[in-house]
């Protein structure tokens, strides 16, 4: 187990649920995606996620993980969508294969692909299953998701029972960014009840309440990203979601 992983376990043992900050380096632009980055910081995200499914420009995105690594304490950890998604100078990479995808591209090739660059760069691979619930979000046209439907819970957890028996230490429930609705409690609850490792959900959770219902239900971090890229008062509103992730710890 690497440092990250460390980090984030002793973490969500001494807290509430964490609080990982998605920035997509193609919406963001750089003076922004610093200044997004301390801030979040200083409200207490955990993490910062940089990637996601429709952010393919490499360079672009190794020069925002080299400058946001300057500016903040926390961990950048990568969630690439590609190959292309794997750069230098982060501190992890969510390694993740898209286990309900149709293409088998998206399960194991683009990891196969990517892999050796992973270790040339020496970036912590932490072994994650990305499951998406729920259709019509980028990330599940373009990683040609067949999703698991919103209400059905227990697909959602034979299918993290299975990517524990395969080993995977990390579990994202994805609902895609900018979802209309966010994963449901019930489902949380399912896989809470068999996967033993880390819960990440993401997708859709863009308030207090919301965030709160999810982590009661036993996610061990949550994922933001549309709500800082669009909102007014978003930072305001990310510091309400961290202060009802601590009145509601499990
Ligand atoms: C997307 O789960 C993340 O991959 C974050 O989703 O942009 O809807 O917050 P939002």
């Amino acid at each position: 187990m690497g440092k990250v992983e460390q980090y984030l376990l002793s973490a969500r043992k001494r807290k509430a649920s964490l609080i990982f900050v998605l920035i997509d380096s193609e919406v963001s632009k750089m003076k922004e995606s610093v200044k997004l980055a301390k801030n979040v910081e200083r409200l207490g995200a955990a993490a910062i996620l940089v990637g996601g499914s429709s952010a393919i420009n490499q360079l672009e995105m190794a020069q925002v993980v080299k400058t946001i690594k300057k500016s903040v304490k926390i961990p950048i950890i990568l969630f690439p969508g590609n190959v292309t998604g794997v750069v230098p100078k982060a501190d992890a990479i969510l390694f993740s294969s898209l286990m309900n995808s149709e293409n088998p591209y998206y399960i194991t090739q683009a990891q196969a692909l990517g892999a050796p660059t992973v270790l040339k760069f020496g970036l912590e691979p932490l072994p994650t299953a990305y499951i998406i619930i729920g259709e019509g979000t980028t990330a599940w046209f373009v990683g040609s998701a067949r999703a698991i439907p919103f209400d059905k819970p227990g697909i959602a957890a034979a299918y993290c029972l299975a990517a524990q028996f395969l080993g995977m230490r990390f579990v994202y429930l994805e609902a895609g960014s900018g979802a209309k609705q966010s994963v449901r409690p019930e489902m949380i609850q399912a896989v809470r009840k068999v996967f033993k490792g880390f819960l990440i959900v993401g997708g859709g959770i863009r308030d207090a309440k919301t965030a709160a219902t999810i982590v009661k239900a036993g996610a061990d971090a949550i994922v933001i990203g549309t709500l800082l890229e669009k909102e007014n008062d978003s930072l305001k509103k990310l510091a309400e979601i961290a202060n009802s992730l601590k009145n509601n710890r499990k």
